[in-house]
């Protein structure tokens, strides 16, 4: 019987005839459009987990999605990434995974369209091309990846090219039996064997009920080989999680500990944000499509450039430094008006000057670049180290720093917004130069010198929220870092100014609680609030966007009175 068959699998893609000029026959030249589109896919998935596999190997490989999704973080545009939060907030990372899955699908269609076609080598080429695109991405991270690091994106776009060959194999082993007797399956007869047309020129648009029964069962198989493949992937990059070394050391308690906070910080009313914010609860920013996981054993703090002695320290020795706290509130720049990318914390770290002092710092060093793990930069003037409580925090409102907040350890410095002094999974210290050295949004635009700018929030009541006619409680949060909060005011309608009633302040750089009875009467009011710093100006009315320095303008908010 296999003698008697040509095998069509050694026919070259050039043989293969035009699909649709066939027969003519719409639903045959759908067919293998449908079938290739179907390969595409499940070639694509293959490539993706014999990737993921491989990327488990080791903690220096990364699935190629996320090298690639790394490499566009770091390139679009400012306009297109703020078109991307306003759209999808914090939930951009997401958006853009699934964006990237997307073109991926399309791509994938294509090529399996392509190569059901006629032109096998173009669309196998195409696989090349991704992979490629993968290994590329994995050499331009912004830490510095050892060239093995390609093989990810090698390896998986190899074996898709294999599973795209194998399943139009599968789609086109019996194209050239297009007997009516092909309905039978399992009962096969000699007859079968003996094809009653010329079998010369097998083409996929002949495939039949059967062979199409076949290859669909061969790319199912394929697909479910891939998912399992891929969960062993994810489940074996877990034994890098870095989760099983923050819950096996112990939180070290400072020198002096902080005592616990007065009462009187609150603001009497409900609704108004917690003082300190829960970990849980504190906004994250940063670029990593996955949270770096850093293991303590091997990790060092580097103090290098303009010192006298450059030095390194293990976790456990950077810990036998003296440990202070610290109760300060962090902000993003990025924070519109009113918005929420701004928490506060008890902080417990080694203080920077401390750190640095040991070094000697030559005088003509000008900038700190915090240096992080996944090769993020910040940077910031040596005169932040002005005695303010600039740290290496490990911990974060008693807890060892949470992952996504940096662990094992992060920069935080009073004063600054967060992009340019608060490098999480920290692992340089550099002196430098302003003139030498750009730190990472400093190369976008951003400004270099980010001095946090008064602002003042509404917590409650919420906006376009209805309340009764009557003594109507308001409350919420003003900071101006370093310099601290000297007064809150409240407009109502076109009214005039009235002040707001201060809690009491724990310290300058912590955010500052306000509150204010206000006699409601019905009807539709807009709420402004405004800070005034200490021994500085009053908070600007006059509205900027983040970029580049940091939003200006007032919170208000529009109350309905009934
Ligand atoms: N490694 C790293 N550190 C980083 C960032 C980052 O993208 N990567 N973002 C910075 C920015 S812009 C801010 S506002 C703070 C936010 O810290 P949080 O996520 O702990 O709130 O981290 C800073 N540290
Ligand atoms: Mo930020």
């Amino acid at each position: 019987m296999p003698g008697s068959v040509p095998d069509p699998t050694t026919d070259e893609p050039s043989h293969l005839p035009d699909d649709t000029a066939h027969d003519g026959a719409p639903a045959s030249s759908r067919r293998p459009r449908s079938l290739g589109a179907v390969a595409g896919v499940v070639a694509a998935l293959v490539a993706l987990a014999v990737a993921e596999i491989v990327a488990a190997l080791s903690r220096t490989f990364q699935s190629p999605v996320l090298d690639v999704g790394d490499r566009v973080i770091d390139a679009v545009p400012r306009r297109v990434k703020d078109l991307a939060i306003d759209w999808f907030g914090t939930n951009d990372k997401i958006a853009l995974l699934v964006g990237i899955a997307s073109i991926l699908t399309v791509y994938a269609m294509v090529v399996g369209i392509i190569a059901f076609g006629r032109r096998l080598p173009l669309a196998l080429g195409g696989i090349a091309v991704f992979g490629l695109i993968g290994a590329y991405a994995s050499q331009t991270t912004r830490r510095q990846a050892p060239f093995v690091a390609v093989l990810p994106s090698v390896i998986g776009a190899a074996v898709g090219v294999a599973a795209l060959y194998g399943m139009r194999r599968a789609a086109t082993r019996r194209a050239g039996a297009s007997a009516p007797t092909d309905m039978t399956t399992t009962t096969s007869t000699p007859a079968d064997a003996t094809p009653t047309t010329a079998p010369s020129r097998p083409s996929i648009a002949e495939l039949v009920p059967n062979d199409r029964r076949r290859f669909l069962a061969t790319a199912a198989a394929a697909t479910t080989g891939a998912v399992l493949l891929g969960g062993i992937g994810r489940q074996a990059r877990q034994r890098f999680s870095a989760a099983g070394d923050r819950a096996r050391l112990r939180l070290p308690s400072a020198r002096r500990p902080l005592a616990a906070t007065p009462p009187e910080i609150v603001a009497p009313v409900d609704g108004v944000s917690s003082f300190f914010t829960p970990n849980a609860g504190f906004y994250r920013i940063d670029t990593a499509l996955t949270v770096p996981q850093v293991a303590v054993d091997g990790w060092r703090l580097r103090v290098t450039g303009m010192v006298d002695d450059p030095f390194e320290l293990t976790y456990d020795e950077l810990l036998q430094l003296p440990l202070v706290e610290s109760d300060i509130t962090l902000t993003c720049v990025s924070n519109e008006v009113g918005g929420k990318l701004v928490g506060t914390a008890r902080w417990l770290g080694v203080r920077l000057d401390d750190l640095l002092g040991s070094a000697g710092i030559d005088p003509d060093a000008d900038q700190i670049v915090g240096r992080s793990v996944d090769g993020y930069t910040c940077g910031f003037p040596t005169s932040a180290l002005d005695g303010r409580d600039a740290l290496v925090a490990i911990a974060m409102n008693g807890e060892l720093l949470p992952l996504e907040h940096g662990f094992p350890a992060r920069l935080i410095v009073p004063g600054l917004y967060g992009y340019v002094s608060a490098t999480k999974w920290l692992e340089e210290i550099e002196l430098t130069r302003f003139d030498r050295f750009d730190q990472y949004w400093v190369e976008r635009g951003w400004v270099d010198d980010a001095p946090i700018k008064v602002q003042s929030r509404i917590d409650t009541p919420k906006g376009l929220t209805t309340v009764d006619a009557g003594t109507v409680p308001i409350a919420g949060v003003a900071w101006a870092q370093t310099r601290g909060i000297e007064r809150v005011e409240l407009q109502f309608d076109d009214g005039d100014w009235v002040e707001a009633t201060l809690a009491a302040e724990l310290n300058d750089v912590t955010w500052r609680q306000w509150s204010y009875a206000w006699p409601a009467t019905s009807g539709r009011h807009t709420v402004r609030v405004r800070a005034t710093e200490k021994n500085g100006p009053i908070q600007t009315p006059d509205r900027t966007e983040p970029f580049p320095s940091g939003a200006t303008g007032q919170h208000q908010i529009v109350v309905i009175v009934r």
